[in-house]
């Protein structure tokens, strides 16, 4: 056993970590061990600044009591209970909160576990709308290059992240890809919303429709903003206008809100912060602020209503998951919710953001950063990537800012900062400076 094994008489042998170099990591770990509010404490006692809310889940910090002690007595009054054809009460008051913070018309919660299992959901109900309404050959599903969807075989699919989908042979068929719209030469440095791109969304209009037919396509799904690639903020006009050729062709648009919920931009939705509503929202993440995995898909009355004709004694979908609205994790969801609001936490990352948009663009000119752009409580870094070994680069920064007290997210040759939204200007400056020398240091 290494070192750090020994200390805390553990063996890492045999979790086969996810989207980790397992070997690579089991040589060096990076152990985490407690966490409260702004700091994870590592295996050897430092504090390390949470720089990305987890994965982009705990939007309220760590260790909220109030969100551990509904837990506790959520496993104390019930701990499982099912929710095919029977319920209990902690479900549907989380999904009534979910409701209430959705914006208007969007008043139907569906629950998973996980956001994998949201997007799986989200298009499954895109498909079975349109097969309610007597449109059943409408099949395709519109993704986009550079999406994140999560890990299931609809996710991959509908994704756009080379390496998720070309090992796993068969994906869903039927399926095309808007471009992404991220374009550096024109967008680079841009301060929030890039200007330039909007046109990007003629493609549904120009060349998809044109080529398949709108009358077979379901629907349209995109991240708002584009997190695991890299934080691609939509340019200025694009979500607008993707809505736009949606609705004129009767396709459903779904935004996959797994990062973009529940306040890091700022607002609830990303749907409010754009004021562009889809039809379906997935959530997961900062529902239960990272305690207990649950996700799910916020549906617009318009869907719902058409799935509830028919005969009252029918089931009208066929999908759900043992533990759709788990008690315990429903009671971990009312209590993020209420913790959101009292704390007024959505408007706080709202208010910190300029702060935020500030620092992270006094990065700029340091070596090899070629791209900075932020939006909310989203912020990344691009670096140019070393000739021939994609993403050494940033993970080299990544390591390299971890052992000096801060935690930042690589992705490819992008190094993503999404910090809880408790955070202090304090925090802000620790995550620049220590991401600054950090890439001074890492050629
Ligand atoms: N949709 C989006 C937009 C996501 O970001 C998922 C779906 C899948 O959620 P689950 O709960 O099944 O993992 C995600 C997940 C990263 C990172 O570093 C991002 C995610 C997960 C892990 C790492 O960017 N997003």
């Amino acid at each position: 056993m290494g070192n750090v094994e020994t200390a805390l008489g553990i063996d890492l042998s045999a979790f086969w970590m996810p989207f980790s170099a397992n070997r690579q990591f089991k040589q060096a770990p990076r152990l985490l061990v407690g966490a409260k509010d702004m700091h994870f404490t590592a295996h050897d006692g430092r504090k390390v600044l949470d720089g990305t809310a987890g994965l982009w889940c705990v939007n309220a910090g760590h260790g909220r009591e109030k969100i551990g002690n509904a837990v506790k007595a959520q496993l104390d009054q019930l701990d499982y209970a099912p929710t095919f054809q029977m319920g209990h009460p902690k479900a549907f008051e989380a999904a009534q909160k979910i409701a209430a913070l959705a914006p208007p018309g969007f008043d139907h919660v569906f629950f998973s576990n996980s956001g994998s299992e949201a997007v799986d959901s989200a298009l499954k109900i895109a498909l079975a709308y349109h097969r309610a309404r007597g449109e059943g050959q409408r099949t395709m599903l519109i993704g986009r290059e550079r999406g994140y969807h999560g890990t299931g075989f609809g996710g991959i699919s509908v994704g756009g992240m080379t390496n998720n989908r070309k090992t796993f042979g068969n994906l869903l068929p039927r399926v095309d890809h808007l471009r992404h719209t991220w374009d550096l030469e024109r967008q680079a440095y841009s301060r929030g919303q890039p200007e330039w791109g909007a046109h990007f969304a003629d493609e549904l209009e120009q060349r998809i429709i044109p080529l398949h037919d709108a009358s077979n396509i379901a629907a349209v799904i995109v991240e708002p903003v584009a997190g695991s690639t890299g934080g691609l903020i939509p340019p200025k006009g694009y979500l607008e206008r993707l809505r736009a050729i949606c609705d004129q062709h009767g396709i459903l648009l779904i935004f996959d809100e797994v990062i973009t919920g529940f306040g890091r931009l700022g607002k609830a939705f990303a749907a409010d912060y754009f004021g562009v509503m889809p039809d379906l929202m997935t959530f997961a993440k900062g529902v239960t602020n990272g305690t207990i995995p649950m996700g799910g898909v916020i549906a617009h009355d318009r869907v719902y209503d058409a799935f509830m004709q028919g005969p009252e004694g029918a089931i009208e979908l066929f999908h759900g998951y043992t533990y759709s609205g788990h008690p315990v994790a429903a009671a971990a969801a009312s209590a993020t919710i209420d913790l959101y609001r009292e704390e007024g936490l959505f408007e706080r990352a709202a208010a910190i953001a300029p702060y935020f948009e500030q620092a992270l663009h006094a990065l700029k000119g340091l070596p090899n950063v070629i791209d900075i752009r932020n939006l909310g409580l989203i912020g990344v870094i691009e670096v140019a990537p070393r000739p021939g070994k994609v993403g050494a680069r940033a993970f080299d920064t990544f390591v390299d800012c971890y052992a000096n007290g801060l935690l930042v997210r690589p992705a490819g040759d992008t190094l993503a900062l999404s910090p809880p939204l408790i955070v202090e200007k304090s925090h802000v400056d620790q995550m620049v400076d220590t991401l600054g020398a950090a890439l001074k240091r890492v050629a």
